[in-house]
């Protein structure tokens, strides 16, 4: 099929949605182009009337998306910067392990977009009975189509969400994805794509497209860990974490509302990090609320030090944000800068 402006890409990438059996288990499947339009005619005629057409196009070798890194991410966002032009709306289909790092790393890489970029993916593969990558697609495919929502979505279980807000939530269920600070953008309802008014990015993105696609290989094996506090934490773990010469920078999850163990030596390790020039931001091991560093005695040692925070962010954002800043050449004062600034959404405003 040839595509037309008004026509849809789907980016197939891998993902349990076109998985199928082998001796080791699941294992992405191949033909998804046919597989996909043969079970998107079994919906009711009046349904499928109300798609767009679309052209399909797969990745080199799809993935479980658990194999995934800042590499895979990157190489997404390229191919969907070649293309978009040609299409109404993109949706990608992503395994669901790490469909929200992607989602978040995408929003980075393609700021500014005018048109939707909608990523889903399923908890059953497409022809398991009773699966769910059927209503998943099709509501994706639905909310691609709509041009006024002009940022990266996750479309999942009914739920439109934005995807640099997003994490998966849950192992089995096919309701699997959350936005814990921030309300879904949409809705599947009565069959029908519902996008809520005045929560997306279309008016602060101002549909000026200002992609950033820099090379995160660099930094595609380890160079921004993510490290959760536990009590028993000692410096010479953190030591081990941070101050190895290959890290550029780190997400610590912290306590509550923004604390860490009262111990100097652990704060002598940050600040020597931070003194490196490496990029350390705070964020809570909370799943709703925001840190405020300093407010509590316990986290002056992070602001002491210079640790940045992450605010509400998920650790999904945070580190995909992380990685986005490092992999450019910015002076350090502009990466600190704009990791503290919402730059599609992702943080609350300050
Ligand atoms: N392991 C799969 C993946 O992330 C899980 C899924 O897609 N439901 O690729």
């Amino acid at each position: 099929m040839t595509s037309t402006a008004s026509s849809l890409l789907v980016i197939y990438t891998g993902g349990t949605f076109g998985m199928v059996d082998s001796p080791d288990g699941l294992i992405p499947g191949h033909d998804i182009e046919s597989r996909l339009r043969r079970t998107l005619a079994t919906l009711p005629p009046a349904r499928q009337a109300g798609l767009a057409d679309f052209r399909l196009i797969a990745t080199p070798t799809p993935i479980d998306s658990s194999a995934a890194t800042p590499a895979d991410w990157q190489r997404l966002a390229g191919l969907i910067a070649e293309h978009y032009a040609d299409h109404a709306g993109i949706v990608v289909i992503h395994g669901t392990d790490t469909l929200a790092w992607t989602a978040a790393s995408l929003a980075y890489q393609l700021q500014g977009l005018d048109r939707p970029v909608v990523i889903t993916g399923a908890m059953q593969p497409l022809e398991a009975p009773g699966s769910d990558a059927l209503t998943n697609v099709e509501a994706a495919l639905r909310f691609a189509a709509d041009p006024r929502l002009q940022e990266v979505a996750i479309c999942f279980a009914g739920r439109l969400l934005r995807g640099a807000r997003s994490r998966k939530w849950q192992a089995r269920e096919a309701d699997a994805f959350v936005s814990p600070n921030h309300p879904p953008l949409g809705e599947w309802v009565d069959d029908d794509a519902v996008l809520y008014p005045g929560r997306g990015l279309e008016r602060a993105q101002r549909g000026a497209p200002r992609f950033e696609l820099p090379d995160y290989a660099p930094l595609a094996a380890g160079a921004v860990p993510r490290i959760v506090l536990w009590p028993g934490l000692a410096a010479w773990q953190l030591e081990a974490w941070l101050l190895d010469d290959r890290v550029k920078g780190a997400l610590l999850e912290v306590w509550g509302g923004g604390n860490v163990p009262d111990d100097p030596r652990l704060a002598g390790v940050l600040a020597q990090a931070v003194g490196e020039g490496k990029l350390l931001a705070a964020i809570s091991q909370c799943p709703h609320g925001a840190v405020a560093i300093g407010h509590y005695a316990a986290g002056q040692a992070l602001s002491d030090a210079g640790v940045l925070s992450g605010d509400d962010m998920t650790p999904e954002a945070a580190v995909a944000k992380l990685v986005h800043l490092l992999a450019q050449p910015l002076p350090d004062e502009e990466r600190r800068r704009r990791f503290l600034t919402p730059l599609v959404g992702e943080r609350a405003a300050p």
